[in-house]
């Protein structure tokens, strides 16, 4: 019988993995772990089919699941630390399928991951591979000098979208504009999170933040930048897409998604950035399930997700996810 077995003292209570649960297996416990948080226990022990939504879900990697003698195991590529993001930040989601791919891909040990400024300043922290600290927005700066002086080593940057559109985006189009063969992961979460949730350049018409608290208004600010609409427009080859967190399918093709976009390096064939939808339950004032569903009710729409630039040769294959 497939089972989920929960890390308590990992979890934070965010309860994505109860909502996620198609049979109800989960449901919060009367008692606190040592975080202090109620935590996930088992109600239905009999209801669980083993389809792991509640681990895909969870943004702590609380949860593995236990199916057939065998038990699913947290990334080698990620460290034992706990995340320190706030309970329900779908960082840590983003943080798992970037060392995911990076262990199927067999890199480890000769990947290194840059961050810069924003909630993931720690990602170091997090990440059991090599890792550089990048002031604001430079990121891809520092990845060009890296990838430039080291060309056999796999390069990403893990940026937000006050780093990556805002402070940075000089580096952001010119890195793409000159394809380096590097691989960005762009966390598109609508706002400043680190800072306290101000306006973001990606913060959507009429979308309340710290700096703007009657909403976007786009006649003194501007409409929010599509930043992988921008970068397809350039002619230097690339592979542009945009994913979301927001349940468990679109987590599954987002993983699909961010391991191409390291194969395309591994191959040297161009500059890859993966846009990732998500959340940010603290600044935008909403429960991880209703951010979850408010980024797929407001977001989705604006920033569709799908592909949107593949290089030349497999423009063929282009679908909408
Ligand atoms: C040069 C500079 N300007 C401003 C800041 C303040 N600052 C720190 S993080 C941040 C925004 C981070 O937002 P984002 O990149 O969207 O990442 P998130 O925290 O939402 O994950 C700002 C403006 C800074 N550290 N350095």
């Amino acid at each position: 019988m497939p089972k989920p077995i929960i890390e308590k003292d990992r979890c934070k209570g965010c309860e994505l993995c109860i909502s996620a649960c198609p049979e109800k297996v989960l449901a919060l416990s009367q008692e606190i772990n040592a975080k202090g948080y109620f935590f996930p226990v088992i109600v239905q022990p009999d209801a669980c089919t083993g389809c792991r939504y509640c681990l895909i879900m969870c943004p702590d990697t609380a949860i593995q699941v236990e199916n057939k003698g065998k038990t699913t195991a947290r990334s080698v590529a990620l460290t034992q630390k706990p995340f320190s993001y706030c309970p329900g930040c779908t960082h840590g989601v983003i943080h798992r399928l970037v060392a995911e791919a990076i262990e199927g891909l067999g890199v480890q040990d000769r990947t290194v991951g840059i961050a810069p400024v924003g909630c993931s300043v720690l990602a170091y922290e997090f990440f059991a591979c090599d890792m550089q600290q990048a002031s604001h927005g430079r990121a891809m700066a520092v990845a060009t000098g890296i990838k430039r002086g080291r060309p056999d080593l796999t390069v990403f940057t893990y940026q937000g979208d006050g780093d990556l559109a805002s402070i940075g985006m000089a580096e952001t189009v010119h890195a793409a504009n000159r394809g380096e063969k590097i691989t960005v992961i762009f966390v598109n979460n609508a706002i400043y999170g680190m800072t306290g949730g101000q306006m973001a350049p990606t913060t959507l018409p009429g979308q309340v933040a710290s700096t703007c608290p009657t909403g976007r208004d786009v006649k003194l600010a501007g409409y929010p930048i599509r930043v992988v609409e921008l970068l397809k427009e350039l002619k230097t080859p690339a592979y542009l897409t945009r994913v979301s967190v927001h349940d468990p399918k679109a987590i599954l093709a987002a993983k699909k998604s961010i391991r191409k976009a390291f194969e395309y390096q591994l191959k040297g064939t161009c500059f890859s950035l993966v846009e990732v939808l998500s959340t940010c339950p603290t600044n935008w004032g909403q429960t991880p399930k209703e951010a979850c569903d408010w980024l797929k009710d407001n977001m989705i729409p604006y920033y569709p997700i799908r592909e949107f630039k593949i290089p030349e040769a497999e423009e063929g294959d282009a679908h909408v996810q």
